[in-house]
């Protein structure tokens, strides 16, 4: 018998618990589309099982940055006690998830994220990426996770209307969060972009209707649309992929496709600004490229890091200062794990977690030399 993801269904059946017994449930997702992408096939699931006390947060990354913080705590308090499942994040929330448990908050982690040191003291962890999972393929974008869990959640139950539309978003995120295309994930990227051009969802309509993308591949269509839905659009709001995906006409996501269109374009300006200006900081000598400013927005970076890794071929860590601390974002090639380098500087961070070659970080700003120094001596070995 082929091992099962660990805790997938026990946080099934914990939350078919909560949907029987009218528990209130936090659908807490990271602001990125694979965050998004899982927040919104979770609450269609829990909305077809039956549930309707629901709440979905996605913290802000500017405002409040990655995964469940403080600020994200302190707004949803009043809603305690509840069911607080965090989407695509918070395998690395250590305090965070204590804190949760002292609010009142029962946490469900499932997340896709490389586990650190240890587990935060959630109720049910779902990551095949844990050390105790037997699960073998462990490279599901998170929201090929989530789908797995609605699959076990509704069973039958699952119309096939929406298990189109869930597989259109899981395909969309799998190739968003650049997740290899092997086992499942081909199943899954295979048949969502067959279903995405006669989509219901509003969102996905007006994003194949974009004026500027006729004439375009299938999939440089989707890359092109999940660019778009990764743009921030307004402190205070929800983050664009889910405003568009959640659309309720296409006049609606019409019109955020368009502004979107527009701040697009600004965005690109902004990141060429900062890949210039780190051409011009560095010396072509370094281990690895390490530079931040108070005037970079935390949104850009991780774009700006591909960027720059795809020249320079090192190591890359690009972070917004502010006043006391820094967050920063991270590419690393292909044979150089980041997360295993910040694990070597861990007692320097704050917080920190990712992918291999993708990933992020918290720092007080006094810390920021001596992490520099410990990562380069990491990646020197
Ligand atoms: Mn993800």
């Amino acid at each position: 018998m082929e091992k099962e993801i660990k805790n997938l269904k026990k946080a099934a059946e914990r939350i078919q618990k909560a949907v029987e017994n009218k528990e209130k449930i936090i659908v807490y997702g990271d602001s990125d589309m694979d965050g998004v992408s899982s927040a919104i096939i979770l609450k269609e699931a829990i909305k077809t099982a039956g549930g309707s006390s629901l709440v979905v947060y996605f913290p802000d990354r500017e405002e409040e940055g990655y995964g469940i913080n403080e600020i994200a705590l302190d707004s949803l308090k009043n809603h305690a006690p509840a069911l607080f499942i965090s989407l695509d994040c918070g395998i690395g929330n250590f305090k965070e998830v204590e804190k949760a448990n002292k609010l009142g908050f029962e946490v469900i982690i499932i997340d896709h994220h490389e586990m650190l040191d240890k587990l935060p003291k959630a109720s049910i962890v779902v990551d095949p990426k844990q050390k105790s999972d037997r699960h073998p393929f462990k490279e599901y974008a998170n929201a090929g996770l989530t789908f797995k869990l609605a699959q076990i959640l509704l069973g039958e139950k699952m119309p096939e209307s929406l298990r189109k539309s869930f597989l259109e978003l899981v395909a969309m995120a799998t190739i968003a969060d650049m997740m290899p295309r092997t086992d499942e994930n081909e199943t899954f990227i295979y048949e969502g972009l067959g279903y995405l051009e006669s989509s219901w969802r509003p969102g996905i309509q007006a994003l194949f209707e974009i004026e500027e993308f006729k004439g375009l591949s299938l999939m440089e269509k989707v890359s092109r649309s999940n660019a778009l839905m990764n743009i921030r659009e307004g402190a205070g709001k929800y983050p664009s992929a889910y405003r568009l995906l959640t659309a309720s006409t296409v006049k609606e996501a019409k019109e955020l496709a368009e502004s979107l269109l527009e701040r697009g374009l600004e965005k690109k300006k902004k990141i060429e600004e900062i890949v210039s200006e780190v051409e011009r900081r560095i010396t072509g000598q370094e281990e690895i490229i390490f530079e931040g400013s108070f005037s970079w927005e935390l949104i850009l970076l991780g774009t700006a890091a591909s960027i720059l890794l795809r020249e320079l071929k090192k190591p890359v860590f690009l972070y917004r200062k502010k006043e006391e601390e820094s967050q920063g974002s991270i590419r690393s090639p292909e044979g150089y794990d980041s997360v295993s380098a910040m694990k070597s500087c861990a007692k320097l961070l704050k917080t920190y977690g990712g992918h291999q070659r993708a990933s992020g970080f918290t720092i007080e700003n006094k810390n920021l030399d001596k992490f520099k120094e410990c990562l380069a001596s990491y990646f020197s070995k």
